[in-house]
């Protein structure tokens, strides 16, 4: 049976000694909650750190602690106390975190933080490629673990793996900072499916993969040598009925008590967070404090809670900021408090969940203001908690749940102005408002709930299998490569149909550079000469490079994607006939115009068709140039009988119905060779390949979906392949 392998920093549960024995807890935090769900099925194994040192040398407390887990099916990583402090204390928590969250400041550049992130990651590999069996799903999770997948692929290069990051992915801008970021996204780029909170961090993602390695991507898929990674964003949910369900009771006891003891009581406003300097806490208590100021007809009439979680409470950072909040509490409740009067109801400490749920419930007003977040639980918690539909939520505009909770106030978490009008209009918000705004928030947070993304994300990893098994059928290698060569020496009569740039040779920068080498121009020779055999080069290129280049050989040419056809010692022919050109008198000075505010990029003009290249054009500006140029096409050319076509790095206006499949006909109307191979590399190849029988030998070059049967990784795969037949003659 297959299984789910979910790797994360921390196991769900953590170990503690106590006694002789050992007891297990349920781990802190929103991912053990979150995670729960999927892995309370018998198809899970969950990998970590189990929350405990062992000595190295002490095997036999680490066999008993990996043998006591193996009832909640964790399989522990053991870390020792140095490796933990710089790994995570480190690398992950004052390097990634801070920069990730937008404080590069605060990151620390640390070369032996960096080192220990780099083994902790090995050991995690070592440790799941252990456990990992054909078939097994892998799923790693955050900022901890980005070496992770790319350490996978080299160690099990056919498993399925994924990667989900549960912080902010930042802007290029801020991204490129760190001295490791090739390291860490090629890391990252070693899953099949990487997943974000929201399309923000996806399209900054995909614009650091761009700008950082060169790796284009397209309807976001990231295209690396053979392989494609799918981009996508799948905001986490929360587990709603286990926040609802228990609100809801609560609720009922409270009304209960309240037709008994009629109270007037002050109105709530709830502030919980992790104790971390991006959740903005002395911010918000600032504005807190400015809206006592401001609107002094509130004092004595609401009161603040403030919930504050403690979390890495070794890092001087944290103990600073601690020490802020305390200094602020104090100000607050001494300048406007009293005997009867507590403005601020401060807890240091993290309360049991019926209590969470007890003043999510009770409150008014949320304040969740952070001043970065990757997603941001506690907003949707509270949401979900308010089952009488009563309750406001002021929430940042910089949280990745501000996405979904539109119905919300947000704010800009730095003004503080805005923030003490947001409190204000919370506070006065007519009931049928927060009713109506609770409720459209409150049936999508239902809808699609932490279990819903699980499935989600763990669906796209079982269809990438699935993708991954028939991929590998299509591969041609091993036995599939042999039967083609044992096709080709039995055949008698042979048709070869060869793309040129991307198929036999790389792109290069300068298309005029890209001329055929000499041992090219030899292997095309031996294939082409022997009585029987056909070889057909069908390129988007000019008629006058393909006769420069290979008017020397036995072999048909096909030029410009199909208009022009050179049988094998005649002269060239339109494949069509009495087609217009006029139409390039409204075209040509568009795509001029592109070119000269499009720097690196070039028209060429030919027979029946003008081409727009962009090979050197910056990877951005390309992106938007390509998009506004193609509108403009749309229009230009609708209702006449023309159609663009986009290649590799080129846009192209012709006159429809031409096409490679088109320019390959006279070939095909001849009596049947009885074997046939076709190969290219981008979409106009997919025309060439549509016009063949089912029995062609169909190969695409390189990564992307195609109709093609088989592929090959590379031009130089190619040329092994054809050399190995020219061989077998
Ligand atoms: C990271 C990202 C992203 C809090 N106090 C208590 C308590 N909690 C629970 C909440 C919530 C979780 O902790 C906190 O989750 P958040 O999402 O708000 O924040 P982070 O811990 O920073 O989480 C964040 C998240 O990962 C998931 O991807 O949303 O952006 O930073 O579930 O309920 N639970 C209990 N007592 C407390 O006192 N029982």
């Amino acid at each position: 049976m297959s299984r789910l392998i979910i790797v994360s920093n921390r196991l769900p549960v953590s170990v503690t000694l106590e006694g002789r024995d050992f007891e297990l807890r349920q781990s802190p935090g929103g991912l053990a909650t979150g995670l729960g769900s999927v892995h309370g099925g018998r198809g899970s194994v969950w990998v970590g750190w189990p929350g405990t040192f062992v000595p190295t040398g002490d095997s036999r407390t680490r066999m008993r602690i990996t043998r006591r887990l193996v009832e909640s099916r964790c399989r522990p990583v053991f870390l020792s106390r140095s490796e933990l402090d710089d790994y995570y204390r480190g690398f992950s928590n004052r390097t990634l975190w801070p920069l990730f969250h937008y404080f590069p400041t605060l990151a620390e550049p640390n070369w032996s933080f960096w080192r220990a992130y780099q083994m902790v990651n090995a050991r995690f590999a070592d440790r799941v490629a252990e456990i990992w069996r054909e078939g097994d799903l892998i799923w790693v999770h955050d900022y901890h673990l980005m070496l992770l997948p790319g350490f996978l692929r080299r160690r099990v290069p056919h498993a399925t793996v994924g990667f989900f990051l549960h912080i902010p992915f930042p802007s290029f801008e801020v991204f490129r900072l760190l001295p490791w970021r090739r390291e860490l996204l090629e890391g990252v780029l070693g899953a099949d499916v990487v997943g974000f909170h929201n399309y923000d961090y996806t399209r900054h993602f995909l614009s650091c993969a761009r700008h950082i390695l060169g790796f284009e991507h397209r309807f976001d898929r990231v295209a690396i040598d053979s392989r494609s990674v799918a981009v996508d964003a799948f905001p986490m949910g929360i587990d709603y009925e286990r926040f609802n369900r228990p609100a809801a009771s609560i609720a009922r006891r409270r009304l209960e008590t309240v037709t008994r003891v009629p109270a007037r009581r002050r109105r709530r406003i709830l502030s919980i967070d992790r104790l971390d300097y991006t959740k903005g806490i002395v911010e918000r208590l600032d504005s807190y404090d400015a809206f006592l100021d401001l609107h002094p007809e509130y004092r004595g009439k609401i009161e603040l809670v403030l919930l504050v979680v403690p979390s890495r409470t070794r890092v001087e950072r944290y103990r600073d900021l601690r020490e802020q909040i305390d200094r602020a509490v104090g100000r607050i409740n001494g300048r406007y408090g009293g005997i009867d009067w507590t403005p601020v109801h401060y807890l240091y400490r993290s309360v049991p969940f019926e209590r969470l749920v007890a003043l999510y419930e009770s409150a008014d007003v949320a304040l969740v203001t952070p001043l970065r977040d990757g997603m941001n639980l506690v907003s949707k918690e509270y949401v979900a908690c308010q089952v009488d539909g009563h309750g406001v939520l002021v929430l940042s505009e910089t949280a990745g749940a501000a996405e979904e909770l539109a119905e919300a106030l947000l704010v800009n978490p730095y003004d503080r102005l805005q923030n003490v009008a947001a409190l204000a209009q919370a506070l006065s918000m007519p009931e049928e408002e927060q009713v109506r705004r609770m409720r459209l928030m409150q049936d999508r947070l239902r809808r699609y709930d932490v279990r819903a993304w699980a499935a989600d994300f763990i669906g796209r990893l079982r269809r990438c299998r699935q993708e991954q098994r028939r991929e590998k059928d299509r591969r041609l290698a091993g036995p599939v490569r042999s039967r083609l060569i044992a096709a080709w020496s039995r055949a008698r009569a042979r048709l070869l149909l060869l793309d040129y740039d991307g198929t036999l040779v790389p792109f290069s920068a300068q298309p005029e550079a890209a001329r055929p080498d000499l041992r090219l121009l030899s292997l095309l020779r031996r294939l082409s000469s022997p009585p029987g055999n056909e070889l057909v080069i069908v390129s988007g290129r000019a008629r006058k490079a393909l006769d420069d280049w290979f008017g020397g050989l036995a072999a048909g040419l096909v030029a410009e994607h199909g208009a022009w056809v050179k049988c094998s010692g005649e002269d060239w022919q339109p494949a069509m006939r009495g087609q217009s050109q006029r139409w390039k008198e409204s075209v040509r000075p568009v795509i001029q115009r592109f070119v000269v505010r499009t720097p690196g990029s070039e028209m060429e003009e030919k027979d029946f068709s003008l081409v727009w290249h962009y090979r050197r054009v910056g990877s951005e500006l390309a992106v938007a140039r390509l998009a506004e140029l193609k509108d403009v096409l749309i229009e230009l050319t609708a209702n006449r009988r023309l159609e663009i076509l986009e290649g590799s790095k080129v846009l192209e206006v012709r006159n429809a119905g031409t096409g490679k499949g088109r320019g390959i006909a006279p070939w095909l109307r001849r009596p049947g060779a009885g074997f046939v191979l076709a190969a290219g590399d981008d979409r106009t190849d997919e025309d060439l390949f549509g016009a063949l029988p089912d029995r062609a030998w169909t190969v695409k070059v390189g990564p992307g979906p195609s109709q093609a049967r088989f592929y090959v990784e590379s031009p130089a795969r190619l040329r092994a392949l054809l050399e190995r037949m020219a061989r077998a003659t």
